[in-house]
Order: C-alpha cells, then structure tokens, then sequence
C-alpha cells in the first residue's frame, strides 16, 4: 500500500520564484525590455528556454541562437549565485514536517520539477536525502502541462500513476497530473488552481490526518 508523494520544486518546496526573478530582470533590463511580476507570473512551472523566448517577444526583441545561449548561460549564473545563498531557512513552512512524515509511514517522496537545479537546491536546503526519485527539467523532454514529469516519476518508484499524488502551485502543473491520472493537489489560491483535487494555501493548512488519508484511500 506504498503511494508515490510527488512534489514540485518551485512554489511548493522553496520559494525559488523571488530569485528567478531578479536574474530575469536583470537580463530584461539590459535588454531594455520592461520585466513586470504580471510576466514573472507567466515564468512558473516554465523551462529556462520558453522562459526567455516569452520576455523576447514581450521586448519584440529578434535574437540569435547565439545571443539566446549566452543570455541563457548568463541568467542562470545570476540565478545560481541566489542558489549559492540558500539554506534550510528557505524551506517553505511544514514541508519538511510532511516529509518526514510520508518517510515515517513509509510512503514513497519523489520530485516532480521542470528546473534543471533542482538537485543542487534541494542538496543546499538539506532535504534530498528524504526522496526517493528525481526528475527534473534534465530529464524531460516535454514540458508541463504535458505529464510527462510526473509519469516518470512514478515510473522510477514503480507505483501506478492512480496511487500517485502530486503537489503542484502551477496551472500547467495541476493539468499535466490530472492528465496522469493522479490526486492533484493544489498549493496556492483556489480560484487560480480550481481543477486540483484538493487545494490548500500551503502546508500549514494541511494536517497530517489529510496525508493519512491520502496514504489509505
Ligand atoms: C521551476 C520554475 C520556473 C523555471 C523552471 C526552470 O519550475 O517554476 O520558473 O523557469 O523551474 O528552472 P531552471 O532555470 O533552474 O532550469 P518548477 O517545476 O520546480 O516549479
Ligand atoms: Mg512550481
């Protein structure tokens, strides 16, 4: 009765958001490209790649392939350089309670994420010893809503995707596990994440009779 747990990374472990920003924006800026949080908001759950082509066309700045790389390279230099700050202070509230609970009740805990740091990250907050699989952006080759991500990741636990749950705060996120077949549980607002299964501002407001439920159903 083993059920695969998959988390997010960005919005639902850490709140790498804050940082993706401000290398964007740096980038933007010298761009001369006006980089708003209504654009950033577009940016989460998005690949590094589609990331930059959707500030380019808020610009309509034409680019090279080469240009492209090296704007590419720069961001995430930038971005790492916040990575490089990071510890556990940085884990989202209770995240890692429930981690340690899924762990406890002997659950399966994978991670789901379109970021190819997600390892480093989760290596500098000191929580990648609770998971037990992990797939990120260097991984996938189709991006969310496409549930490619979140198959595989029950796939690496050998769990049937109906025994898998998944933590989302994206759009894109909560379809790509509908999509699976899974539990989709939404972290944010619930007018935002209206076609999750079960939605809840974020961890605080999920006790552990609720996982408890997941783990038996
Ligand atoms: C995260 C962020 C996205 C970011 C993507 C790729 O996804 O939400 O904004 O563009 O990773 O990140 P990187 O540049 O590190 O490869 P997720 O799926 O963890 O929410
Ligand atoms: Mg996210």
């Amino acid at each position: 009765n083993k059920k695969a747990f998959i988390f997010d990374l960005d919005g639902v472990i850490v709140d790498t958001a804050k940082f993706h920003f401000l290398a964007w924006k740096k980038l933007a800026d010298s761009l001369n490209i006006n980089f708003t949080h209504e654009i950033n908001e577009q940016l989460k759950g998005v690949s590094r790649v589609r990331s930059l082509e959707i500030i380019l066309a808020e610009g309509n700045v034409q680019a090279t392939p080469e240009d492209k790389n090296k704007w590419l390279i720069q961001k995430n230099e930038d971005y790492l350089a916040f990575v490089h700050q990071m510890d556990a202070s940085e884990i989202l509230p209770r995240v890692e309670e429930v981690l340690q609970f899924l762990k406890i009740n002997n659950q399966f805990v994978v991670l789901g994420s379109a970021s190819k740091n997600a390892r480093p990250i989760l290596e500098k907050v000191n929580i990648l010893h609770y998971f037990d699989a992990i797939v990120d952006g260097n991984d996938v080759t189709n991006a969310k809503p496409d549930p490619e991500v979140f198959l595989q990741g029950a796939n690496k636990v050998s769990v049937a995707y109906e025994n898998s749950i998944v933590f989302e705060d994206s759009v894109a996120g909560i379809q790509a596990a509908n999509t699976a077949g899974m539990t989709s549980i939404g972290i944010g607002e619930k007018e935002v994440l209206h076609e999750s299964d079960f939605c809840f501002r974020d961890f605080t407001e999920m006790n552990n009779d609720f996982i408890m439920q997941l783990i038996n159903k």
